[in-house]
């Protein structure tokens, strides 16, 4: 199994901060901050017994979304995954209704139906997470088709991760967005795990990003856990789209900061490679890039005052109704 230092990987290229303006930079911190701030207390919710079901924190990856997202408008469209909280806060959902729809709550957004790995929110053109596998690649790709049929100027990025990539639905998507030239980003978040397997033992060839070219598309690999780099391939990558110039994939090299959910303690990651990782916290590297430090500090206070008042908002929230859900279901 290769034992590449993500640190070496991570030192190639120049600095492309001057490519960014100030607000774009705020506007990702402020994304990757809450959506880490956010997993912390779901974590700590979901300890206390608040929250059912599975957890997949997205901690370690927050910048894949928060690049992907500020470089597209809100107009176009997101597909997520089960671990899809950071795609959620970045394409601009409502903390409240978030928080509520993990817990279960009526005031959630989906009624506190779906919980953590089926939030949806139309007035983000957020099309929603999905705990199947895979699924979201096509769902993403058939949106592409319907803007093309509609004549829209608007752009999907597709969120995926390596385990989906290899799935079989990864491989018809691509070719017929390649075939269509669908205005379709394929946000392939390699986090070098699906589950407890790594991507050394289910790929021949773990550089992701050549599978691009072989159905007819421009395969762009950037370091993931750099904000920076993952909005700027976006951005081309949008532009490509909107051109008319069809699909692009983007792999965006990361790494989990645990295990697979919250449950698992993740005792099969190579602990020298994971805290080699953790030294290149995507939050301390999109920091660094941040010059108003004072102006960073406020960000990061309205953040965690919006959490905290999200949290309180659940927890007084009412549980779906019984009558209600009976109610729905046909000849009951
Ligand atoms: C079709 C399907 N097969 C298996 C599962 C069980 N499962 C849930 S998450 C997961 C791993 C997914 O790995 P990856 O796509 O790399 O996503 P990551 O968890 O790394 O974000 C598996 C196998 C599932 N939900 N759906
Ligand atoms: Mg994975």
């Amino acid at each position: 199994m290769s034992k590449k230092s993500p640190q070496k990987e991570a030192e190639k290229g120049n600095d492309t901060t001057k490519d960014v303006s100030p607000e774009i930079l705020f506007e990702m911190y402020r994304n990757a901050y809450a959506t880490r701030q956010f997993e912390l207390r779901c974590m700590d919710l979901y300890r206390q017994g608040l929250i059912r079901g599975y957890l997949h924190p997205y901690l370690g990856e927050e910048a894949i979304a928060a690049g992907a997202c500020a470089a597209i408008g809100r107009e176009d469209y997101i597909v997520s995954t089960h671990r899809g909280h950071g795609h959620c806060i970045s394409k601009g959902a409502d903390f409240k209704k978030m928080v509520s729809e993990i817990m279960g709550r009526e005031t959630g957004y989906c009624k506190g139906r779906g919980g953590s790995m089926h939030i949806s929110s139309k007035e983000d053109n957020n099309l929603g997470a999905n705990g199947i596998v895979g699924a979201g690649i096509p769902i993403a790709t058939g949106a592409a088709m319907g803007i093309k049929v509609k004549k829209e100027k608007k752009v999907v990025v597709g969120f995926f991760s390596d385990g989906a990539a290899n799935q079989g639905v990864f491989g018809e998507s691509m070719n017929f967005a390649a075939t269509f030239n669908l205005p379709v980003i394929f946000m392939l978040e390699n986090n070098h795990y699906a589950v407890s397997t790594p991507v050394e033992c289910s790929f021949g060839n773990c550089d992701l990003a050549c599978k691009g070219p072989a159905f007819g598309m421009p395969g762009v690999c950037v370091e993931g856990n750099d904000a920076v780099e993952v909005y700027l391939a976006t951005k081309s990558a949008a532009e490509r789209a909107l051109n008319g110039e069809g699909p692009t994939l983007i792999e965006a090299k990361t790494y989990r900061h645990g295990g697979h959910h919250i449950n698992d303690p993740g005792l099969y990651m190579d602990q020298e490679i994971l805290s080699q990782w953790k030294a290149k916290d995507p939050l301390d590297i999109l920091k660094k890039k941040i010059k108003d430090k004072k102006k960073l500090k406020t960000v990061e206070e309205k953040v965690e005052r919006e959490l905290d008042e999200a949290v309180e908002f659940a927890k007084n929230s009412p549980q779906p109704s019984v009558d209600e859900f009976l109610a729905s279901i046909p000849n009951f």
